[in-house]
């Protein structure tokens, strides 16, 4: 402890003290046997089975009820992980809240419910509630400060963040940070040094606390962090201010996190303090630490203990008198006594309740609010058409430009997006603009603050989109390549999907993920062919679409971007610049509704049901059974989740027989729900078995000759079309 010195209270010394009052460091105290309390009262309605999981925040308590002095509630943003029960008592979460998360009440702010415990959450506090995925937070809070920085110079984003759903109290102030929180374990994930990157080269406010209790479950440091300390690990990141402190010395904490605080106040920097705590609990009630922690390892931990060394250092400064420290104890002991019975009283949701929040309930993308007038005319070219078609790939600059010009929330960032990331030399080059071109003259025209380029970083490309979108921006980041999404799956399937749901509709993050797909590319091979995309509707919480025209693309990009739910929209990489894709530019207000097939042809003896590359290799096949007296009618899902199924339906009732016809891998692929679930509910209408037609189950080739026998072709098509018909 800073001193041991004993004084009169009457001569009280708030120097010795970094400054803290005899209120405060009483204030203190009382937060932290506070949290210790909740933690054992927990523990023993998890024992009682009147809860269902527990996980302590023992050990931590005194770096985080010094956090909650130096940070501010409803005013910087919050990025906490489970241990942090202190912080949230400091910043205003009440037991009684923390209780109802306990018993997964109803009226749980965090999760009403529907996440474990200690996955803190508050609207009203700035808490934005973690997933169970270790240090994925740590860009959240990166995107998040971002966001700050970016109001900075964007009021009317933040305007226009206010009108939009969950709008209302959207804070930003000039001095705000983020705060981030994980355990030492935690910062082995790679998402964390992505976020240290990312920190640092964007100069963005983050205060990351490292929470060091020596073990992550039963590893112990030696065999997490090279060298044991990892603070020293990262101690060459740029502008990055390091301090070290006794994590279970609430003062010495203080002093430490207001240094770091205050550096990002004012230096609008990053600022990471290793704070050393304990862990004097197991892990979980799910976890025996007399397994791999010896006597001596326990004993040695439980003289570390914050509370009891805390009290009795207040004591023998003469801050707290015994008998006074009795008095408050018993008084938080009837607090969480009180609050625990509450707590048992409360309601849990009602079972069908759980269909709420996975989408939004404010925006309906499949609704006619999309439906705008669609051009006039035979196809892309009719009356509406202004100028000369575009390829699709055309089509994106174009439709982000004019949703850009409206919406000052909207950034573009990635790999390569950029014109050129040397400003300066803008004039001189004609500008990259991405791989394909696709983002090509956004930077020239909005500016580097809304278009930039990104760390080859996936994970963190996804994770600070994150906590741009829970500030209120709307970002629409690319991914260069499909192949390359893998290191966002984390982000994509545990945070950004479900986040409206797990937070009972308190939070959302409607990302557009702008994601180049598909082969066909002759030479594309194993890592520049993938599809997959049924690896993604297969997550609730996320839209996905693939349109395989210019028009479409235009209008479903402009729904996906004026919608709220979180949007993966896949971009045929071969469809790119098709002169068949094309289109003429169908003007700034043209959106296509979600969930709408596109009936690309009328037929009476089959039905083609596809979508992206497929679509146009399904029409060639049309034409050529067509000679041959076969009608055959093509669907372009065109959007897959949600899908028009009222359209699939339709066309099966007329032909009676149907092709999925789908460029991934053939099994358990995108076409074996629509196959499942047509032979389920369509059963009586069919003529013929469901038949798919799609990649073989392998990997994509690079010689040509190869990929042509993997990925579907016209012939496939009319093959199985004619022996359909056959049948
Ligand atoms: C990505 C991920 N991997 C594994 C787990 C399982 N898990 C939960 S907590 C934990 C240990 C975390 O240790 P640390 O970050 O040191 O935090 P502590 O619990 O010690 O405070 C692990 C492995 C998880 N939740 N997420
Ligand atoms: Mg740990």
């Amino acid at each position: 402890m800073a001193s041991q010195t004993k004084v009169r209270a009457n001569i009280f010394d708030s120097s010795k003290y970094h400054g803290l009052g005899r209120d405060a460091l009483v204030g203190i105290y009382r937060t932290m046997f506070l949290s210790r309390r909740l933690d054992d009262r927990e523990i023993q309605l998890k024992r009682q089975n009147r809860t269902f999981f527990q996980i302590n925040g023992a050990g931590h308590e005194g770096v985080l009820a010094a956090a909650g002095l130096v940070l501010k509630p409803s005013y910087d943003w919050f990025f906490p992980y489970y241990r942090d029960r202190a912080l949230m008592l400091m910043l205003g979460m009440t037991p009684y809240e923390m209780l109802l998360g306990a018993v997964g009440a109803k009226d749980d702010p965090s999760s009403g419910g529907r996440q474990m415990p200690s996955h803190w959450g508050s609207r009203r506090l700035n808490i934005v509630p973690g997933a169970s995925a270790t240090g994925m937070q740590w860009l959240h809070a990166v995107g998040a400060a971002e966001a700050a920085i970016y109001y900075d110079h964007f009021p009317k984003a933040l305007e226009q963040a206010r009108q939009a759903p969950l709008g209302d109290g959207l804070t930003h102030h000039a001095d705000e940070i983020a705060y981030v929180s994980g355990g030492d374990g935690s910062t082995s994930e790679g998402e964390f040094f992505e976020s240290l990157n990312a920190a640092c080269l964007r100069r963005v406010p983050v205060l990351f606390l490292v929470e060091d209790n020596g073990y992550a479950i039963s590893v112990p440091i030696e065999a997490q962090t090279a060298g044991g300390s990892i603070s020293k690990l990262v101690s060459n990141f740029p502008g990055l201010m390091i301090e070290e402190c006794d994590g279970v010395d609430p003062i010495e904490c203080y002093a430490t996190l207001s240094r770091a605080a205050a550096y990002c106040r004012t230096q609008r920097l990053p600022a990471l303090v290793h704070a050393h705590v304990t862990r004097p609990y197991s892990h979980s009630l799910s976890d025996d630490e007399r397994l791999y922690k010896t006597p001596e390892d326990r004993e040695s931990e439980a003289r570390r203990d914050p509370i009891p060394s805390f009290s009795l250092f207040l004591v023998r400064e003469g801050i707290v008198e015994g008998r006074e420290m009795e008095e408050l104890e018993a008084e938080v002991e009837r607090e969480v006594l009180e609050a625990t019975d509450r707590a048992l009283g409360a309601d849990s949701a009602p079972a069908d309740s759980i269909y709420t929040c996975v989408y939004s309930p404010d925006v309906n993308p499949t609704g006619p609010l999309f439906e705008a007038a669609a051009p006039e005319g035979p196809g892309p070219s009719g009356p509406h058409a202004a100028g000369k078609l575009k390829t699709m790939v055309e089509m994106i600059s174009l439709a982000l430009a004019d949703e850009m010009a409206r919406d000052e929330r909207i950034v573009v960032f990635g790999e390569d997006v950029a014109d050129c990331t040397r400003e300066q030399n803008l004039a001189q080059v004609k500008g990259k603009g991405g791989v394909f071109k696709a983002t090509v003259g956004l930077q020239r025209r909005f500016g580097s603050a809304r278009v930039f380029n990104t760390p080859i970083a996936e994970a963190g490309i996804v994770g600070r989109a994150f906590g741009m979108a829970v500030r209120g921006l709307k970002p629409v980041p690319e991914i260069q390549f499909f192949d390359y999404i893998w290191p966002a799956m984390m982000q994509l399937r545990n945070e950004l999907s479900n986040l409206r749901w797990r937070s009972a509709g308190h939070f959302k993050a409607p990302v557009v993920l702008r994601v180049a797909i598909g082969g066909y590319l002759t030479g594309g091979g194993i890592y520049h062919s993938q599809c997959g995309e049924v690896v993604f509707t297969h997550v609730p919480g996320l839209r996905v679409v693939m349109p395989s025209t210019a028009l479409d693309l235009c209008g479903l990009l402009r729904t996906a971007i004026r919608s709220d739910d979180p949007v993966m929209f896949l971009e045929h990489k071969h469809l790119y610049r098709q002169p068949y894709s094309r289109s003429a530019y169908p003007g700034a207000d043209f959106t296509i509704p979600f969930g709408r097939a596109r009936l690309v042809r009328e037929g009476r003896d089959l039905s083609i049901v596809t979508y992206g590359a497929v679509v146009h290799r399904a029409e060639l096949a049309a034409a050529e059974l067509a000679r041959e007296g076969i009608s055959a009618e093509i669907l372009d899902l065109r959007s897959l989740s949600p899908y028009d199924w009222d359209a699939i339906a339709a066309s099966v009732r007329k032909t009676n027989r149907v092709i999925v016809a789908y460029e991934d891998m053939r099994s358990w692929g995108y076409g074996a729900e629509i196959a499942a679930r047509i032979a389920d509910e369509l059963f009586d209408e069919l003529d013929a078995p469901v038949r798919r037609v799609a990649a073989t189950d392998t990997f994509c080739a690079y010689h040509p000759k190869l990929e042509q026998a993997i990925l579907p072709q016209v012939e496939n098509i009319r093959r199985e079309a004619r022996d359909l018909v056959a049948y």
